[in-house]
């Protein structure tokens, strides 16, 4: 359909409005409702509540359906090896991921997997979880690597992202992340390591255009802010934007530096600083906030309402990964979000789509239904936007439509 004119029509359509920057404050929770919406060519061509505006042209009837953008996840580990179901029973018995990470478990062990694992094979697995996220209404996304953390091995990684990205509807942003963690063949001398994606890892990644965006994960026991800092100012020459993983578990100055190093977003941010809630906001960074990873290690949420009340625009994401959030259902995190994060059910929309765009530097293109974006938009099994977040566990998604293009459908049982 994507040469074609098409009109949804008696659709209950809501979307934020982009007006060039991320949705802050009171604008976070604003949005913006139509009945009718034209397409043209895989483009929003026009949005009205008078039907006689739209021209004669084949149209959908969606009976009241609820219609949104397209969900955008700004924050996945989608290519790894693998899976760490092992390490449920050692934390329920109390060890913390810290724990296990340094007694070689946690994303050591998913290196050995990744390495292990072939071009192909990697590709495959990672087909699986595309599809059942482009089912759960996901049409962008960001995916890091991270798990190889040698040259042969990150490159392997960047590249399954980079042809997914050409061959699979979602639309991948890649980032590099080859600062996950200090591989065990570099323990004793971390700073060699750092020298590595700083002098070769970085010049070729950007030199290849493998990633958008370098990410750190800044955090006690993994990389200093000194260190971090010198990984992204290496990232940031060679013409890079710029992620951190900051204050996920402790408070060490990560959200701080993300105001200071200008990083696109800060991401995690469960234990963050006042002070650094207040830079975010000054800097124009995205919090880019993953309740999921929360959920399942048993840990405090992130103070959602503190970063809106501060200025900070909020994306959510599934942080989907092995080890401290092995799920990429998104709409399980939007119900996350209204439980836990206390937001309400329009700001989860917009952190889902509009500031997840801008947190992906796609806003130009995708996250709201404006005219001359694409048509990235998912029909609901519902008239409402409450009823999504509140009915936990289900997929509510009828079809999702990905550039003007039918691209899923829930299947019919007979
Ligand atoms: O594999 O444990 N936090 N990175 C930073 C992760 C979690 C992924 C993992
Ligand atoms: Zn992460």
């Amino acid at each position: 359909m994507i040469n074609q004119t098409f009109a949804l029509v008696n659709a209950n359509i809501l979307s934020a409005k982009d007006e060039g920057i991320s949705l802050r404050g009171n604008k976070q929770s604003e949005l913006s409702s139509y009945k009718h919406m034209l397409v043209r060519e895989g483009k929003v061509a026009l949005l009205t509540n008078n039907i006689s505006e739209l021209p004669n042209c084949y149209q959908i009837d969606c009976q009241g359906a609820l219609v949104t953008p397209g969900l955008i996840d700004p924050h996945t580990h989608l290519v790894h090896g693998g899976s760490r179901e092992y390490e449920i029973e050692l934390k329920l018995k109390g060890a913390t991921y810290m724990e296990i990470h340094e007694a070689g478990g946690g994303i050591g062990s998913t290196v050995n997997d990744t390495r292990k694992a072939g071009f192909h094979e990697l590709k495959e697995k990672a087909i699986k979880d595309l599809n059942h996220m482009l089912s759960l209404g996901i049409t962008s996304m960001e995916a890091k690597s991270g798990y190889g953390l040698n040259f042969k091995d990150e490159i392997k990684c960047l590249n399954v992202v980079n042809e997914l990205n050409i061959e699979h509807p979602i639309d991948i942003v890649s980032t590099f992340m080859g600062a996950h963690s200090i591989p065990v063949e570099h323990k004793d001398n971390p700073e060699k390591y750092i020298d590595f994606l700083c002098e070769e890892m970085l010049p070729y990644v950007a030199k290849n255009n493998l990633a958008v965006f370098c990410d750190v994960f800044c955090e006690k026991g993994v990389f200093s802010v000194i260190q971090s800092r010198k990984i992204l100012n290496a990232a940031k020459e060679y013409g890079m934007k710029l992620k951190i993983h900051a204050d996920e578990i402790e408070s060490i100055g990560g959200a701080e530096l993300a105001a200071e190093m200008r990083a696109t977003s800060a991401d995690h941010l469960m234990a963050v600083s006042k002070e650094g809630i207040k830079r975010l906001g000054e800097a124009e960074v995205v919090a880019v906030l993953l309740p999921g990873t929360s959920f399942y290690l048993q840990k405090n949420y992130a103070p959602a309402r503190e970063f809106i009340e501060n200025n900070v625009a909020v994306a959510l994401a599934t942080d989907f990964n092995p080890g401290s959030c092995p799920s990429d259902n998104y709409q399980l995190i939007m119900n996350l979000g209204y439980l836990y994060l206390k937001m309400n059910p329009k700001e989860i929309l917009n952190a889902c789509t509009l500031n997840a765009a801008y947190a992906l530097g796609i806003a130009d293109s995708t996250g709201s239904l404006d005219v001359g974006k694409k048509a990235d938009f998912i029909i609901w099994d519902s008239d409402n936007l409450e009823y999504i977040v509140y009915r936990f566990g289900k997929n509510h998604v009828r079809q999702v439509y990905k550039a003007g293009r039918k691209v899923y459908e829930l299947p019919v049982i007979k």
